[in-house]
């Protein structure tokens, strides 16, 4: 491979010539006399700098060509980065309460989502989000959905990308925790949820002396209503699975259309107890060289729950294991030791694993998969007896790419790249012939990667983010708890050249995805006055400017208002100590970025009103006293005068 420390054998001048964009050594005029060579000298900046920054700098009003969105850890959240610059642009409120979008703090409409978002009797506001996934037409980004799990508490979001705001959460009762999850099938049909860490299924309680009979490992598909934007919980189906521990999937494109694949580990069923003396987890998961990839006929699975074979656990439907066998939907295909990615080449012709505990990818062919199953060339059985396809008759070779090697994205020339934990690399190679073609350092224990439009069927080839685990000595110390560092990387030429960091402060990044950003259409302000986010529709109880005001019915008092620069009307809600008080505001504002605020004091309740959108919020005006509320969102010059008191008289 290249050397490392690259020598810098351009001038600065020679590079200006071949940027054609300053003349770095006398720039009057470019940047009012500023000497760029100079700044650069002052600065401590090589020739490979100034490349990068002028690879990344966007100039005011300039918007990015791509947009990541990446899962946001344990902050339960969306990051929405543009790419090249790596600006962070939003980061959407999914699984955990934010106050700037008023997400979970008195809306009506996110008190019923997280509602249906409450497991095991809680309350649950946070999430461990892990893998987004956009919604794909024809298996290409279409730039409409957004999907993403939470791996704590087995759930999944829909995110609709004319807002981007969170429309739903649907919950897993069946899973302990999810990890292969979210994958979209071609066209959106389903999105795929695999678990993470067996659990009982047909029972509630069993100790784990009973995990080989009782725990049970599973994969959801969960059916997507495009018209609805909504998950059709009804219309979704469970496939049960031995109980191993699952982890990434994908869904099979073009030729492997209506097959959905899904890693393994713990195939060993190990079930710890290290203070009992038995091996602890991570040593007993790990004895084996071969765990099993599941090979799952998505496409007849649904046929098969469409004719009612399926029994019900938890209110859920789900095909059992055996009817998974008898018909033909499950099988399994060793892998090398603790696969962690399992990525469809854009063609849909291969599938590329990583073992995290062996130096190779491996490479599968669909083709010879399909051939070994029509032909009944299984070598055995696992315990439960699910088929096994011969693992040397279905590869199409294994490729040595480092130590540790874990995800897999690819670009439009036949690459792919692959991220190696240990060694803090990402390894680009291609897949006809088999070889490496290039390795760079990454900053540090990289996790995935994304490349733009990396797990289409059409890669763009341009750029790629290595999501590093550590940061270690990137950035400045801010105590213990490091950022993450997202560090970007252009792919477009023979080598790959490492163009910029980012820190990531809110959580533990795990996957992105980055689209074109022209494919995204969203909304400048809502399409109609008094139009509701939770249903994309015109809001029932809308207020229309003239229309503001205040009705009472027994204990009950519903507030009708409307919110523009820079008043609320009405400006007074005057109620007794323990009314209902139900408050409908809808902003009749038209103007882009005219966003209103909304939060009374001492009631935990913080409301985002952008142009156009009606909202509710009803409490109980429990506390006495006198309230201000006011708009927290600063609109204009007379922003601070937009308030009004909430007068609860005592009882
Ligand atoms: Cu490798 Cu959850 Cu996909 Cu973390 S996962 S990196
Ligand atoms: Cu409206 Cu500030």
């Amino acid at each position: 491979m290249r050397s490392k420390r690259m020598t810098w054998v351009l001038t600065l001048t020679a590079t200006a010539a071949v940027l054609g964009v300053v003349t770095l050594q006398s720039c009057s005029g470019a940047g009012r006399g500023a000497d760029v060579s100079a700044i650069a000298r002052a600065r401590g900046l090589t020739e490979a700098d100034i490349v990068a920054a002028v690879k990344t700098f966007q100039p005011t009003g300039k918007m990015d060509e791509y947009l990541m969105f990446g899962s946001g850890g344990h902050s339960g959240q969306v990051v929405v980065i543009g790419v090249p610059s790596m600006r962070l642009l939003k980061v959407i409120a999914v699984f955990t309460p934010e106050p700037w979008q008023g997400f979970g703090y008195g809306s009506d409409e996110h008190k019923a989502l997280f509602e249906n978002a409450r497991m095991a009797g809680h309350d649950i506001t946070w999430g461990d989000s892990h893998h987004p996934a956009l919604s794909e037409t024809d298996g290409d980004y279409d730039g409409q959905f957004l999907f993403i799990n939470d791996k704590a508490n087995p759930r999944i979001a829909v995110i609709d990308l004319r807002d981007f705001e969170t429309k739903q959460i649907v919950t897993n009762p069946n899973m302990g925790t999810n990890h292969g999850g979210t994958f979209v099938t071609p066209n959106t049909e389903y999105v795929i949820e695999g678990a993470q860490y067996s659990v009982p299924l047909w029972t509630d309680y069993a100790d784990v002396d009973r995990y080989e009979e009782d725990y049970r490992g599973l994969i959801t598909m969960w059916k997507f209503d495009r018209d609805r934007g909504r998950i059709d919980e009804a219309a979704s189906f469970s496939i049960v699975l031995p109980p191993y521990w699952h982890d990434l999937a994908d869904a099979g494109k073009g030729p492997s259309f209506g097959w959905a694949f899904l890693n393994s580990f713990n195939t060993e069923m190990a079930t710890g107890g290290v203070e009992d003396g038995n091996p602890p987890f991570e040593a007993g998961a790990s004895r084996n060289d071969m765990d099993y990839m599941h090979i799952i006929n998505w496409q007849k699975a649904a046929e098969v729950a469409a004719a009612g074979n399926t029994r019900m656990a938890r209110g859920r439907r789900v095909i059992p294991l055996q009817t998974a066998i008898d018909e033909g939907l499950l099988f399994f295909v060793p892998e090398p030791k603790s696969p962690h990615g399992v990525d469809v080449t854009p063609d849909g012709r291969f599938l590329v694993v990583s073992g995290k505990l062996d130096p190779h990818v491996t490479v599968y062919s669909f083709a010879k998969i399909q051939q070994a199953i029509q032909n009944g060339d299984f070598t055995s059985t696992d315990p439960y007896g699910v088929p096994i396809l011969d693992f040397n008759s279905v590869i199409e070779g294994q490729l040595e790419v480092g130590l540790g090697p874990l995800h897999t994205q690819y670009d439009n020339r036949g690459n792919a790249y692959t991220s190696i934990f240990l060694e803090s690399q990402v390894t680009k190679w291609s897949l006809d012939p088999l070889a490496v073609v290039d390795k760079i350092d990454v900053h540090y224990n990289v996790g995935h990667l994304a490349a733009v439009e990396g797990d289409t069927k059409s890669p763009d080839g341009k750029y790629l983010v290595a999501m590093n685990k550590w940061s270690l000595d990137r950035f400045n110390n801010v105590g213990p708890l490091l950022p993450q560092n997202f560090q970007l990387i252009d792919i477009s030429g023979d080598e790959m050249e490492l163009i910029y960091d980012m820190p990531i402060g809110v959580g533990e990044p795990h996957y992105a995805q980055i689209i074109k950003a022209d494919k995204l259409q969203p909304f400048e302000i809502y399409p109609e006055i008094g139009f509701d986010p939770s249903t994309m529709s015109t809001a029932s109880d809308a207020v229309q400017a003239g229309e503001e005001r205040i009705e009472r019915r027994g204990r009950n008092v519903d507030v009708y208002m409307t919110a523009i620069r820079s008043h609320f009307n009405p400006e007074y809600i005057r109620v007794r100590e323990g009314d209902n008080v139900t408050i409908h505001i809808t902003s009749i504002e038209q103007v882009r970025d005219a966003t209103h605020g909304f939060g009374i004091a001492k009631y935990n309740i913080n409301l985002s009103i952008e142009p156009g959108e009606s909202q509710t919020v009803s409490f109980v005006a429990d506390a006495p006293g006198v309230f201000p509320f006011y708009c927290t969102e600063f609109c204009s010059a007379l922003h601070l005068e937009m308030m009004g008191y909430l007068l609860v008289s005592p009882r």
